[in-house]
């Protein structure tokens, strides 16, 4: 769907974020599901590194991005965003009660089973390679995102998506596991890296993404801090 400025959803982003970081910042989950929902959106932009205004605090209490609005829900967290909008959307929640809650409980897997180790090996990488502490912590912490991805390996098997067809689980577990794009960790488990081509060859995705990188500044795309 193309971004509508008329439309009653709005999305909270970024429109300045390192190189680095764009194409990651986690409206982009938003945005996916908002896709394959068909739903369009408007977006709102702060700058990364500015102070984010005091009534934003009231919508997101950690001044953190997304926020979401669509007129009668407003919501932060990226999970809690995506399954309000998959109750609209039949792909990303099946409507029958044990498929729902199955799609519910991956999603949940992907944001506190899974992210929590690849934002600390990112955090490892990004800000702290070189560092003592990092150097030591790191070989752990690579072992124990190893120990997930075999997991994930084995519970695909010969299924294409994680309950068999796609799902908000698997749009969250796919979203979670670009941040181990990176370190190369997934290339030691064909079947994970197939899955998450599989995951981001959807047009949604791909239209998502451009989306998002769209609304970044040309200072952004630059790289240069405004
Ligand atoms: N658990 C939150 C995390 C949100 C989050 O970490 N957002 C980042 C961008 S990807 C952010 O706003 N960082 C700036 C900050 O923490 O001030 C969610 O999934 O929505």
């Amino acid at each position: 769907m193309p971004i509508d400025p008329q439309s009653e959803i709005e999305v909270t982003g970024f429109s300045w974020v390192p190189p680095f970081a764009q194409g990651h910042v986690r409206d982009l989950r938003v945005r996916w599901a908002l896709e394959e929902a068909g739903m369009s959106y408007r977006t709102r932009l702060f700058h990364a590194m500015e102070q984010r205004p005091d009534y934003y605090f009231t919508e997101q209490p950690f001044g953190q991005v997304p926020a979401y609005d669509d007129g009668t829900v407003q919501l932060f967290e990226s999970g809690a965003i995506v399954l309000h909008i998959g109750r609209d959307c039949e792909t990303l929640l099946p409507t029958d009660t044990a498929s729902r809650a199955r799609a519910t409980a991956w999603l949940i897997a992907a944001l506190n089973s899974v992210e929590p180790m690849i934002g600390e090996l990112n955090t490892i990488d990004i800000f702290a390679s070189g560092e003592e502490w990092a150097r030591l912590r790191r070989p752990s912490l690579e072992e124990r995102v190893r120990g997930r991805l075999t997991r994930l390996s084995d519970w695909l098997g010969e299924k294409d998506y994680l309950e068999g067809q796609f799902t908000a689980g698997d749009l969250m577990m796919a979203s979670v596991l670009r941040g181990l794009e990176r370190s190369g960790l997934m290339n030691e488990q064909p079947r994970v890296a197939q899955y998450y081509e599989r995951c981001l060859a959807r047009p949604a995705f791909s239209r998502a993404l451009a989306a998002q990188m769209a609304d970044f500044t040309q200072d952004a795309k630059e790289g240069v801090a405004a």
